[in-house]
Parts: structure tokens; C-alpha cells; sequence
């Protein structure tokens, strides 16, 4: 069923020395199927161990046609560029320096952030009812992250196995592994010493962490979200600094926290403007603060002191109040990500913005013919979505369809303890555009506050009858007249699913009646089906 015409070839090549090889002998490869698992220890061999020089090859002996498209780059851009490109009938080439396809989402990013906030919320809950119930006493205790790391580096492998072979055995493409590709012009790229020509060249090499360019950065003890999951070789002390206010440091900082460690967000201007509903934003900073993280906004980090062993021993804050010195043997930076586009730009005289983002129009061409670049090169949203849809839409484009894409009013989440979604306007926003802004909500206004076993669902059940007020939050925003819904607000678990849905019916025009209508898999975790029929009678729309 898998079996394919292609010739997979590894090829011995010293990527400080590289050696010329005829194509010819490549494409001339007996071809060869590795199975998934065999992928698995292939990749382990080409990242750590024997074959650390070796180029992988995957060309089509059978298709002399000349390539439609060259990707550099095999992450989610690039590979799903390819894939639609091929499926179009074109023929593709990808090149990565990572011996496997899918880029730095399986590798160091969404991935590993996925394993850590899963391990966040778990040890919140662990935390909030430890010595009851089945909860181990996890009270002052703190959990071994290092092993977590290990964790994930062992089982990163068996995602990057499944995109390779899939991309060869199921999705037919053609790719070099394990090989940096070097562009000569706008029709070709050199990679181990071989010359490869395109119609078109594809830019989707992805982006790099930012640095903060103070002393000290440099020390062992300082990660980002790459060098963590590498580089991390002993288990942190019992306090974590963390730089930053968005997605990364929060995702992190939350973990760190949940592991036990005093952690402390620096955050120079303010924590999460990101989530746009101020009550929402509200809910999920109260709860971080209620885990025990502190939160200095305004604040700076300015150095990093050297314990006397090249090692961190301390970070120097500047916030309103001071400088503030907190000692501890773990810094962590999320700064946000600059597009690899520099080398790129200086060749083929690409026009970049002042973040170096590649300048595209709505096809994702860049200034210079036949040269497009998509994903993070192209800078915000840097999310999967936009990366892996931009490279469809060029590949459609380069496969001759009149497409447009220009990625706005998606919907967004983040990590804390919970897990946050949204989507549309927030109150705030609808009230400044709408005259009769109607709200659903839970837990509904009360008295009490927040004290109310609403909202429940799975994953938020201990929460609902034990700590109420930790059992989430959820806002629907209504315009009362059309009875349109213009935004959608939750905290808790398990609803990023359904906004992925909701954010398509929402654009089409989805009312309050519409919602009412549906067919509900009671408890759900927005209870906004609910909730809407509940209100769907009424002729003039009320808060609720
Ligand atoms: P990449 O996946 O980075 O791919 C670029 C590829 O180019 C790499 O494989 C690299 O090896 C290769 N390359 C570069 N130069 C060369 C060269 N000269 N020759 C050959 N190969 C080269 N988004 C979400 O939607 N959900 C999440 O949960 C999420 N979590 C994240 C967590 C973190 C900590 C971070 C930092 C980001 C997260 N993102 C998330 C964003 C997401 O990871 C990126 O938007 C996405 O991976 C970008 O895909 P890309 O293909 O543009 O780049
Ligand atoms: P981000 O969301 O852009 O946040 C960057 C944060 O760093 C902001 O708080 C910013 O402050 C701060 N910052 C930037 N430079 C700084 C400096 N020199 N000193 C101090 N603070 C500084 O970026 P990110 O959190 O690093 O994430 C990177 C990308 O990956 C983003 O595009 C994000 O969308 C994506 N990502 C997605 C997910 C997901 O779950 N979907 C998870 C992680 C990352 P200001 O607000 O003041 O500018
Ligand atoms: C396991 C998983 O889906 C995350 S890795 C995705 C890489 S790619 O399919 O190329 O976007």
C-alpha cells in the first residue's frame, strides 16, 4: 500500500566540506521504504549519532520535469506547500537542515509547550486538593523538570518519523534532508554541492527567537523555548525568572510555577494584552497570581550575575519601584520571533520590513519575480495556521488559480494553568461599535463573585463542586439587534476545539437563534449552545 516509485538515498556528505556527487547516482538509488519506526531510529542516527553528515535524498528518478517550486525550508510552510503543490499535479522540491520534515513546531515549539501545559494544569490540580482524594501531597514540593525535557526529546522522534514518511510514501513529495540549501538566484539553490533549478523558489525558513542583549544572557542557566528543550542538563533550583508578556513567557511561566518554583514574570510594558476581553484577561491573571507567580509589569530584566562557575546566580530587575535582585539559577525568555530572512534578503534583494519580515502581497510574492515567502518569514500571526495556509495558497498560485490570502480576524489561545480562546470583538470593542451589546456569561453575575460550581465540564469537574472559582470562565457578546455574535471568550479546557468552527459560522453571520438550534454533547465546556437556546426565545435580548 506504501509501496513507491521514489529513490531514498543517504548519502555521506560532510556539510563543513561538501563533496560534488553526480545527481545521476542519486537518482539512479534502488528505491527503498523505511517504515515508521525504522524513520524513527533513522533520525535519532542523522541527529545524534553516525550519520550526523549525512544528506538524505528523496528525488524521483522517474520525473524529469522541470521542479514548479522549491521550498526552503520542510516546516509547516514548506511541507504543506508541497504537499498541496503535488496534489495540484506540479512537482516540488523541499530542502531542511533537519534530517525530517514539519520544522521547529514538532521539534521545539507547539509540541513541547503542548506536553508542558498539559503538565501545568495537571499540577494545578495536583496542588489545589493535594492529601485529598487520590492527590499525592505535592505541598512544597517541587517537580523534576528535567525529566520532563527528557521526556519530550525522546518522543519528539515519532512525530518527526510520521511526517516523514508520510510525506514520501503517502504525499508523494520530493526532499532533501538534513542539508542546509544555499540560494544562488531566484530560479536556484545549491545544496551539498548540487545545483537545483525551479520555475519558482519558495522562502519558508522559519524565524529565531529574539535575545535582550544585556550581560549576562550568555551564562549557562538562561534559556528560550530552542535552547531549553536542547540544551537543559541539570534540574533548576527553586525560582525561575521568566522575561516577557506573551504567549511563550506565560506558557512557561505557568509551568515553571506549577512545578513548584517561585516564579516571577518580568513583563516590560503589560502582562497579556494579547487576550483582548478585559474580564477574561482579568480571570486568567487572577488565577496565575492565586498559583503564586508574581508579576512585575513595567519592569526590566538588566543583568544576569555569574555565580562565580560561568553559570546564572542572579537576575537584576529594574521595575517602577527599584532594582529589584532575585537570586536563582534559571532565567527564561520569550521575546517574540525574527523571520530567518537576512542572508535570503541580501542575495536576492528582498524588500523587508523593520521586524525583517518578508514584504508579500496577498499571492505571498515577494518584491523579486518568481520568489515567495510564507509562515513566520512573513511575520505575524507566526501560528500554524497561517503558515501551512500561506503555503497552500502559493502553491495554488504557482499551479495557476487566482487566489488571495491575507490572514485576518482568526481565531487565537494561549496557555496558563487553563487554556484560553477567543475570537471576534471583546465587550469592550462591541460596545465602542454596537448600541445594544447583550451578554452571555458564566458564572453569571452573583454576589458571591466567582464562587459558583458554573462553569463545569470535563477536566474543570473537581473545580466546579470542590473550588468553584477556579472552574473557569466563558462570554458570549451579542449584537441584541441582529442578534449576531460578535465575540466568544472562554477560560477552562477543551473549547479551542470549537472555536476552530465557531470563528467560520461567526464570520457567515451566526445569531443567537442559530446557536440555540444546534445539538449540544452535554457538559460541554462553552455551554454557549445552552445558553443561547435558553435566550433564543426572547424577542428583545437581555443579558444573561
Ligand atoms: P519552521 O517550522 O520554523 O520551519 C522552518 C524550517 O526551515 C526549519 O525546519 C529549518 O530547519 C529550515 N531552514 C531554515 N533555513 C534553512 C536553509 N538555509 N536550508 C534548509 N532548511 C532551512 N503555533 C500554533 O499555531 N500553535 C501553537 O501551539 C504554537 N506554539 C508555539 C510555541 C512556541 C514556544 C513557539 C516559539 C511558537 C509556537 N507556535 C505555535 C508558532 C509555530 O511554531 C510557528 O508559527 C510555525 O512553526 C512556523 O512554521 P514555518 O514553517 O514558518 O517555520
Ligand atoms: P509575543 O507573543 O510577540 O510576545 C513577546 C513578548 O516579549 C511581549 O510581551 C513583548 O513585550 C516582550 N518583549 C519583546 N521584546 C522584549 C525586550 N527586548 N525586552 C522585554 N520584553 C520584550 O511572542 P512570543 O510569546 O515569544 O511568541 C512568538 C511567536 O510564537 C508569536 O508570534 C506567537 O503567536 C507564537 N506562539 C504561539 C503559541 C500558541 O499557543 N498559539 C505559543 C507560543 C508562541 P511588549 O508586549 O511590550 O511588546
Ligand atoms: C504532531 C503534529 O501534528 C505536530 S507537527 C506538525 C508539523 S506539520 O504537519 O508539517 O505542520
Amino acid at each position: 500500500m506504501f509501496s513507491s516509485p521514489k529513490g531514498l538515498l543517504h548519502s555521506t556528505f560532510n556539510k563543513r566540506r561538501v563533496h560534488i556527487m553526480d545527481i545521476q547516482e542519486i537518482w539512479n538509488a534502488r528505491p527503498h521504504t523505511l517504515s515508521i519506526s525504522e524513520w524513527g531510529d533513522r533520525i535519532e542516527e542523522h541527529l545524534e549519532g553516525e550519520r550526523q553528515n549525512e544528506a538524505i535524498f528523496n528525488l524521483d528518478p522517474d520525473d524529469d520535469r522541470e521542479y514548479n517550486a522549491i521550498f526552503v525550508g520542510g516546516g509547516a510552510a514548506g511541507r504543506f506547500g508541497s504537499a498541496y503543490l503535488k496534489a495540484l499535479g506540479g512537482r516540488q522540491l523541499v530542502i531542511d537542515r533537519w534530517p525530517f520534515l514539519g520544522g521547529s513546531c514538532p521539534h521545539n515549539a507547539c509540541v513541547p509547550h503542548h506536553l508542558f501545559s498539559d503538565c501545568a494544569a495537571e499540577l494545578m490540580l495536583n496542588r489545589e486538593f493535594f492529601g485529598r482524594y487520590w492527590f499525592s501531597n505535592l505541598d512544597g514540593k517541587i517537580v523534576n523538570m528535567k525529566e520532563l525535557v527528557d521526556l519530550f526529546r525522546q518522543g519528539r522522534n515519532g512525530p518527526h518519523a510520521i511526517m516523514n514518511f508520510q510525506s514520501k510514501e503517502q504525499l508523494d513529495m520530493e526532499y532533501i534532508l538534513n542539508a542546509s540549501a544555499r540560494i544562488i538566484d531566484n530560479h536556484t539553490v545549491e545544496v551539498c554541492g548540487q545545483i537545483f533549478k525551479a520555475k519558482n523558489l519558495i522562502l519558508s525558513m522559519g524565524s529565531t527567537a529574539n535575545k535582550l542583549g544585556i550581560p549576562g544572557e550568555e551564562l549557562k542557566g538562561v534559556f528560550d523555548y530552542e535552547s531549553f528543550v536542547e540544551e537543559l542538563d541539570y534540574e533548576p533550583g527553586d525560582t525561575a525568572v521568566v522575561v516577557g508578556g506573551g504567549k511563550t513567557s506565560v506558557i512557561y511561566g505557568c509551568f515553571f510555577n506549577a512545578t513548584g518554583r517561585k516564579t516571577t514574570l518580568v513583563v516590560r510594558s503589560t502582562l497579556l494584552k494579547l487576550i483582548p476581553d478585559s474580564e477574561t484577561r482579568g480571570y486568567v491573571i487572577d488565577r496565575m497570581k492565586e498559583q503564586g507567580m508574581e508579576i512585575l509589569e513595567g519592569s526590566n530584566l538588566i543583568r544576569v550575575e555569574d555565580d562565580g562557575n560561568g553559570k546564572a546566580g542572579a537576575a537584576i530587575i529594574q521595575t517602577p519601584d527599584g532594582e529589584r535582585r532575585i537570586e536563582t539559577d534559571f532565567i527564561f525568555t520569550g521575546l517574540g520571533e525574527t523571520p530567518n530572512s537576512e542572508e535570503a534578503a541580501e542575495i536576492l534583494g528582498l524588500e523587508l520590513s523593520e521586524k525583517k519580515e518578508i514584504i508579500v502581497n496577498d499571492k505571498m510574492q515577494t518584491n523579486v519575480p518568481n520568489v515567495y515567502a510564507v509562515g513566520d518569514m512573513i511575520g505575524a500571526p507566526m501560528e500554524m495556521f497561517k503558515a501551512r495556509k500561506s503555503g497552500c495558497y502559493t502553491a495554488r498560485h504557482i499551479m495557476g488559480e487566482d487566489i488571495s490570502y491575507v490572514p485576518r480576524d482568526w481565531p487565537d489561545f494561549v496557555h496558563s494553568h487553563y487554556e484560553i480562546s477567543w475570537f471576534g470583538l471583546s465587550e469592550d470593542e462591541a460596545r465602542e461599535q454596537y448600541d445594544n451589546v447583550v451578554t452571555i456569561k458564566m458564572p453569571p453575575e452573583n454576589e458571591n463573585g466567582l464562587n459558583i460550581g458554573l462553569p463545569a465540564s470535563d477536566r474543570m469537574m473537581m473545580f466546579a463542586m470542590d473550588k468553584p472559582a477556579l472552574s473557569g470562565f466563558q462570554k458570549l457578546v451579542i449584537d441584541g439587534d441582529t442578534r449576531k455574535v460578535l465575540g466568544a471568550h472562554h477560560v477552562g479546557c477543551g473549547a479551542k476545539d470549537a472555536f476552530q468552527y465557531l470563528s467560520r459560522m461567526v464570520k457567515a453571520g451566526l445569531t443567537v437563534d442559530d446557536l440555540g438550534e444546534m445539538d449540544e454533547l452535554f457538559l460541554n465546556p462553552t455551554h454557549f449552545i445552552q445558553l443561547s437556546r435558553l435566550r433564543a426565545g426572547n424577542k428583545v435580548l437581555v443579558d444573561l
